[in-house]
């Protein structure tokens, strides 16, 4: 992909020795490392392209991502209602013109249409949406995958796979030849945090399920259902998203069902289980989708995750911004912990800055500093764009740092650094 051009880098306060001019070309280096290396993407919610209309792309659905229609309704005063009434065109002509021509498009969710048009080619300064809608009409899905994996440079993208999703779990069943571009992730939300609802569809589906007190029978039968599904849709990693103020463990179902199923089909089959800490969903229910809030999350459940279950493996990524100092703490104690990613409300260039210098300050490099949650496959080029600027400019501050002892990195070493930050380091904590 292209390097970005020039971009500025900080000096450090105290330079004894190094000037500007001296520095320069290492600022040069890391940029050029960092734009060009290729990403593994652990956390998205694209789709395989079997998967047909699920993979959501092109300007309309740049455009009612619910980031942006939280962002419109800020502006718009129709009833919720009537907003979800209106078809997909409908709703992404009212906020194009809520966020993109009756204000400036400044925030990062709407700036991010802005970079992903840009890099496709297209002229954003005439802001004419019909041209826009023509160009992606001509365009083919395969290709369109292609080119986008390039401009973010991609090598590989995690879908996120759940077999409680009504839609997807019926191309799974059916079976598809696979895009080896795209890895499986198995999302058990449902199980986790919705048993009652969801003993009577595993019942259906033929496990030995009981909702009430279940007996032992009840934990081999979900094991059962994950090992099954681990095994159809090859998934590398299982994941939740827990909401704020979970406890663990406690007497309640949720830990059993992790204690008793949950983490001994981790260890079985030798896979990291991923914790998304801290939503609150339904904050708003009428917004659907882009509703949910945030909370602080308690991260002494982490704690007694990592240290009762030592040969379980834990990725976390935390949704408060007053929860990233502690979970960067909890990972210098525990090996079997990996951090992942700027979540969500955190994936703004503040915050995404200042995340991962704090990781980078107390856990160098064994940490994952991103992954794109893109829900709509271009948003992969301006989320990687994004970040990768950020993460850049706080390696050269580092290695500027480094180089103010007299140590000097080579090119070699930087590449290694960075594959490691990119999905090296992910696929080792995997292995391990
Ligand atoms: O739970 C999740 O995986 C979240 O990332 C999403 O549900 C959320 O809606 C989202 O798109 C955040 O970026
Ligand atoms: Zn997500």
């Amino acid at each position: 992909m292209a390097s970005g051009g020039v971009f500025a880098y900080r000096l450090p306060l105290m330079r004894p020795t190094r000037t500007e001019s001296s520095q320069a070309p290492l600022a040069k280096q890391i940029e050029e490392i960092v734009m060009s290396a290729p990403v593994t993407d652990i956390h998205t919610h694209l789709y395989d392209p079997a998967f047909k209309e699920l993979l959501l792309w092109g300007v309309d659905d740049l455009l009612v991502y619910h980031y942006l229609v939280s962002e419109s309704f800020r502006y718009l005063d129709l009833p919720y209602d009537r907003f979800w009434s209106l078809s997909k065109t409908a709703q992404a002509d009212l906020i194009w013109d809520a966020l993109f021509l009756q204000h400036s498009p400044v925030s990062e969710a709407c700036r991010g249409v802005l970079t992903t048009l840009h890099a496709l080619g297209l002229d954003v300064k005439k802001r004419d949406l019909p041209a826009l809608r023509r160009w992606f009409a001509s365009q083919t899905v395969d290709k369109h995958i292609t080119r986008c994996m390039e401009l973010a440079g991609l090598r590989k993208i995690f879908m996120t796979n759940s077999p409680f999703d009504d839609l997807e779990r019926p191309v799974w069943e059916k079976g598809f030849r696979r895009d080896d571009r795209f890895a499986t992730a198995l999302r058990i939300d449902p199980l986790l945090v919705s048993w009652p609802e969801t003993a009577p569809k595993l019942a259906r589906w033929g496990y030995k399920v009981e909702a009430g007190v279940p007996p032992r029978q009840t934990f081999d039968e979900v094991r059962r259902f994950l090992a099954d599904w681990t095994k159809r849709i090859g998934a590398r990693y299982v994941m939740v998203s827990l909401p704020a103020g979970f406890e663990f463990p406690t007497r309640s179902i949720t830990t059993q069902l992790i204690e008793q199923a949950v983490l001994p089909h981790c260890r079985e089959y030798g896979l990291p289980f991923a914790l998304m800490l801290g939503v609150k969903r339904a904050t708003n229910p009428q917004l659907q989708l882009a509703g949910d809030g945030v909370g602080l999350s308690n991260l002494n459940v982490l704690q007694n995750l990592c240290a009762g279950y030592p040969d379980n493996k834990f990725l976390t990524t935390v949704l408060a911004r007053e929860n990233q100092h502690e979970l960067c703490v909890l990972t210098r104690k525990f090996r079997n912990l990996h951090p992942f990613g700027c979540w969500w409300f955190t994936n703004v260039p503040c915050l995404i800055d200042e995340i991962t210098r704090l990781r980078l300050e107390l856990l160098g490099l064994s940490f994952t500093p991103q992954h794109s949650d893109a829900r709509v496959l271009d948003q992969i080029v301006y989320k990687w764009q994004h970040s990768r600027r950020l993460i850049a400019q706080a390696l050269v501050d580092k290695y500027a740092d480094l180089a103010q002892t007299g140590w000097q990195v080579s090119r070699a070493e930087i590449e290694r650094d960075v594959n490691d930050l990119f999905g090296g380091a992910f696929d080792r904590f995997c292995r391990s």
